[in-house]
């Protein structure tokens, strides 16, 4: 147990040690298992995305909310009760402070999981689809918190882009009026989350996972507080075609606005409808790129510990980073 700035942060053992070492950390995100997937799956799919942290060579740190302190690396009998119990509230950036100062349980989206992983010191976050500008947002405003946080905490976080309910045009534009820079590994375009590509080139494609680790210290050697997004399309066998995916979001988006849902609970609904709509392959094509993405997560986590390691006998030379 460890106190920060007046927030209680409870790590899990073998975080704290290899956060201790200098050993790779992978932060993950709790929401997407109490609000992404349902029970048993979420369950089985949080384990399986530890693994697959693992064999990228990085300890995974699920991050939670549990009576007001903020768990780094949660046991996976947490993480069972997380996935299992009903009404265990989203909690996203703003809520954070509500929570925590009463003494609440919750989970923990992107932005909220960013800023644990700047107070407990992890330089890598991995999820599948973050959160974006939503479709309408010209007049609904709807902006996912997870943006403004990537303009707020110095993490790197690998993702298979934005969620494809969203509009990714605007996604893009506004990462790019937000200096955030944006790396497509080992892919030409921006990914869609289950689906290969958005249709969006890249600003940048990068192949190499050292450079990655580079182009991230040097982002924050500029001075950036902020983030830097590495994004990696789902595996061609769990990919879901584009086409079959618009068709379906088109008939979740009516849905949702017949239904008059909006705000922080549109992302679940729209996401359980699409899933409705494909007879649950998204919700499997949700699963399997939540595991791919976090074994890439483990693998540029690491690389970037080497990169580090390296780095420490020219600290205080002026050579660049
Ligand atoms: N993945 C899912 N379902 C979700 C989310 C991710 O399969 O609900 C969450 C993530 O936690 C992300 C959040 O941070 O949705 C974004 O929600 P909003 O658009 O309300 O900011
Ligand atoms: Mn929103």
């Amino acid at each position: 147990m460890r106190e920060h700035s007046g927030i209680p942060l409870t790590f899990g053992e073998e975080v704290a040690e290899a956060l201790h070492a200098g050993e790779p950390v992978v932060a993950l995100e709790s929401n997407v298992i109490t609000h992404g997937l349902p029970y048993p799956d979420n369950a089985a799919t949080a384990a399986k995305v530890e693994a697959a942290v693992r064999a990228g060579g990085a300890v995974p740190a699920t991050i939670g909310i549990e009576a007001g302190r903020l768990v780094i690396g949660m046991s996976g009998a947490d993480i069972e009760r997380f996935a299992s119990a009903s009404g265990i509230p989203k909690v996203s950036s703003r809520d954070m402070p509500i929570v925590l100062a009463q003494g609440g349980t919750g989970a923990t989206t992107v932005a909220s999981s960013l800023v644990a992983a700047t107070l407990a010191g992890i330089p890598f976050f991995s999820s599948a689809g973050i959160g974006g500008v939503h479709r309408g947002a010209e007049t609904t405003m709807d902006v996912s918190s997870d943006l403004i946080q990537f303009t707020r905490s110095k993490v790197a976080v690998v993702c298979a882009g934005a969620k494809n309910i969203l509009d990714l045009n605007l996604t893009m534009e506004y990462l790019e009026t937000q200096c955030v820079p944006v790396i497509s590994y080992k892919t030409d375009d921006f990914p869609a989350f289950y689906c290969a590509s958005s249709g969006i080139r890249s600003p940048h494609r990068l192949d190499d996972e050292r450079t990655i680790a580079r182009v991230v210290e040097t982002h924050w050697a500029a001075g950036n507080d902020s983030a830097v997004l590495i994004t990696t399309p789902p595996r061609d066998e769990d990919a879901v075609d584009r086409g079959e995916a618009e068709a379906a979001i088109s008939e979740a988006l009516a849905a949702a606005e017949r239904d008059g849902v909006r705000g922080s609970a549109i992302t679940k609904y729209l996401m359980r409808a699409v899933d409705k709509a494909t007879g649950g392959r998204t919700s499997e094509a949700n699963m399997a790129v939540l595991i791919s993405t976090a074994e890439v997560g483990g693998r540029l986590a690491a690389a970037h510990s080497r990169y580090l390691r390296e780095q420490e006998p020219a600290r205080g030379r002026t050579e660049p980073v």
